[in-house]
């Protein structure tokens, strides 16, 4: 038999009384115009506003919409992954009440997941897609969470996004532990899926009601983070496992470099009799061919995506990456000891910590990146 719906619309909300009827009618009218047969499945924490009982209103005018109530366990990643097990669709829509996320959008992210998509996310981040009206503060921490949700998924401009589609079996059976706000990192730390795209789009601030951002929300997410990264490292296996892998992978030759270094430190100034400070330059050197080589073999070896670029090319971008790293670990050296009052050892640590991101960083996306 064929499922009733082609399309969920999970809509979580928390007192959102002042925006939920605008919302469903604009996703009906939609719907409609697209002849999607869509269900609107509004998943609401006990609001304490007028949201239950607009919702209800429509329930009865609509016949596609449907209120579910939660009473215990609140929270918006929770309420999103309730609603993956009540959908009667094989494809899932996860958006927001306030209209943040423009309805227009939903036919078109239905017809990348017929086109072969698995999930499908709306992204401000990527060329067209924007952020309208929002603070500075608030702009830098949106930023920052998305950058450290880059380094797990690279190829993924918005993986922060609560804007966004995915087909039922890719989360059905996932070992989802829904916990703060970021629900796609979950889909795509935890799912199973090969091919994801991206729609941009506008997030038009809220224009009534409140926000339900608290500062724990940052806490929660880097625990978030951290746990799907254990998941991928003990199951070994989906796109987050790779990038695992491989930062790993460039840690080990990192550590491969130091050793050879200071073994041709020894070797040229013991044993050749070498200037020391000449020594170290050709130390320095032939660490960064060593690590630039085992890094080419290994770490990226296995993904011809990596090797866009010529072997020559991807020789001097990684010396240049090296040179800005040891330029960072100096400069952080430097002022973190000289003006922070930090000893010394410590801020060196601090610099090696830094470097490290910038290079695996820039030879991730740049050296060894796609063009
Ligand atoms: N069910 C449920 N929904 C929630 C909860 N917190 C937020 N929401 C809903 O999740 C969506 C996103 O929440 P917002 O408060 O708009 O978060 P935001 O867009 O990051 O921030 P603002 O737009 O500035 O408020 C909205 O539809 C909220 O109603 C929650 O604890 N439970
Ligand atoms: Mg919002």
């Amino acid at each position: 038999m064929d499922p009733p719906f082609d399309l969920t619309v999970i809509i979580p909300t928390f007192n959102e009384g002042e925006n939920i009827e605008a919302l469903i009618k604009a996703v009906e009218t939609v719907l409609g115009n697209a002849g999607i047969r869509g269900e609107i499945l509004v998943v609401d924490d006990s609001s304490r506003d007028g949201t239950i009982p607009a919702v209800r209103a429509l329930e009865a005018a609509f016949p596609n919409v449907r209120l579910a109530v939660r009473t215990a366990d609140p929270g918006l990643s929770q309420s999103v992954v309730e609603g993956f097990s009540l959908a009667r669709a094989p494809v899932i829509l996860v958006m927001d009440a306030d209209l943040s996320h423009p309805p227009d959008l939903i036919p078109r992210f239905l017809g990348e997941i017929r086109g072969g998509a698995d999930v499908v996310i709306g992204s401000r981040y990527m060329k067209g897609g924007g952020i309208e009206a929002w603070p500075l503060s608030r702009r830098i921490i949106s930023s920052g969470a998305t950058l450290l949700g880059r380094i797990l998924f690279p190829e993924i401009t918005d993986p922060v996004s609560g804007f966004f589609a995915v087909k039922k079996e890719v989360v059905s059976g996932a070992p989802l532990h829904p916990r703060g706000y970021k629900i796609l990192m979950e889909v795509l730390g935890k799912g199973t899926w090969r091919v994801a795209r991206e729609i941009p789009f506008v997030f038009r601030d809220r224009r009534a009601g409140s926000s339900k951002l608290r500062p724990g929300t940052i806490l929660d997410y880097i625990r978030q983070v951290i746990d799907i990264s254990r998941h991928a490292v003990s199951c070994r296996q989906g796109q987050v496992w790779e990038e695992c892998r491989k930062i790993l992978s460039f840690g080990i030759v990192g550590i491969s470099g130091i050793v050879v270094n200071m073994g041709i430190l020894w070797l040229l100034t013991s044993y050749a009799g070498i200037y020391y400070l000449v020594s170290a330059v050709i130390a320095i050197e032939l660490s960064i061919l060593n690590n630039f080589l085992w890094n080419d073999l290994w770490t990226f070896g296995s993904d011809t995506a990596h090797r866009s670029r010529s072997p020559g090319h991807r020789i001097g971008l990684f010396h240049l990456v090296s040179a800005g790293g040891a330029a960072i670990n100096w400069v952080i050296l430097f002022v973190l000891t000289q003006f922070g009052g930090i000893f010394f050892m410590v801020s060196n640590l601090i610099g090696i910590l830094v470097a490290f991101i910038w290079n695996y960083v820039v030879n991730r996306n740049v050296t060894w990146g796609r063009r």
